[in-house]
């Protein structure tokens, strides 16, 4: 299996499972990873996800052995990402939030599927490489949209350019990450952390999400029309009724993430 899922109360742990490869992604994991994706999508129990990998990596990006090397003529590489970028376009319209535990090397299109989550937790000993440029490609699964709007142009230039690994404590200085953890706590972390999440008003989180996503190409006055708008959905959600009420009533709210 080259993707795990662990089922928890309110949410489910995706484990990308080549830990041989450090998780490099061939056909195979990317068909299991979108699939695991659409059935967490489909389970109305399931309000969070946590993305991890097995073993000593997160993920090194492309399995570089499984992509044809050919004499007479280059590979398909237009094909092969066609399919990949729906994996990125379904994470970040995922109406949930996505944590990533990223536990060890993230590298290439390892490094930006971690950035397409929404909040990205990083073992102190872990690093981010944006290693296309070592075999001559560019930063693709969004890295050339998420590394710029992250760490700014410079600094995004240097690392797709360079591709020198960034500790994840300086990723988390930078901006390009939430937080940087100590590697026996990461996972402590990361689970309490979807658990946490898995409890808030969901509806709000996904509404979140996309203001946040439209921000990035609207004026402001195009982003203060979506903002009424979308406040006015999640103005309508019982979980708003209740957390109004959970605060007059001075006690924990109990959202359900329904409509
Ligand atoms: O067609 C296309 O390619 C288009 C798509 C492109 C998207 C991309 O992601 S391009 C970028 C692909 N990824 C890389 O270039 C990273 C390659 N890996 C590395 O540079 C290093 O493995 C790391 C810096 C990530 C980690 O180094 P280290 O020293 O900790 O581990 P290692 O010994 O290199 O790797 C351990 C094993 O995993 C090793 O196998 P072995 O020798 O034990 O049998 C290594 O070959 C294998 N491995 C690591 N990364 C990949 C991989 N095998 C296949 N594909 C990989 N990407």
């Amino acid at each position: 299996m080259t993707v795990l899922v662990e089922k928890h109360a309110g949410y489910r742990q995706i484990i990308l499972n080549r830990p041989d490869r450090l998780n490099a992604l061939n056909v195979e994991m990317h068909a299991a990873l979108m699939a695991a994706l659409a059935e967490a999508e489909a389970d109305p129990g399931c309000r969070a996800l946590l993305l991890t990998g097995a073993g000593r990596g997160f993920c090194a990006g492309q399995d570089l052995g499984d992509v044809a090397v050919r004499e007479d003529g280059p590979p398909n590489i237009k094909a092969l990402l066609e399919r990949y970028n729906g994996l990125v376009r379904k994470l970040c319209s995922l109406a949930m939030p996505v944590v990533c535990a990223v536990n060890g090397v993230a590298a290439g299109a390892g490094a930006n599927l971690a950035l397409a989550c929404d909040i990205v937790l990083a073992a102190k000993s872990a690093s981010f490489i944006q290693a296309f440029s070592r075999i001559g490609l560019i930063p693709d699964f969004g890295g050339t949209w998420f590394l710029p709007r992250l760490v700014g142009m410079a600094r995004a230039r240097a690392l797709a350019i360079l591709a020198e690994p960034l500790p994840a404590e300086r990723a988390a200085e930078w901006g390009l990450i939430w937080r940087a953890v100590d590697d026996d706590k990461l996972m402590e972390e990361a689970h309490v952390l979807t658990a946490r999440l898995a409890k808030q008003a969901t509806i709000g989180i996904a509404l979140t999400k996309r203001a946040l996503d439209a921000a990035e190409t609207n004026t402001l006055d195009a982003q203060l029309d979506l903002e009424r708008d979308l406040q006015d959905e999640a103005g309508r959600t019982p979980d708003y009724a209740e957390g109004v009420r959970a605060f007059l009533e001075k006690r924990a709210a109990n959202f359900t993430g329904r409509r």
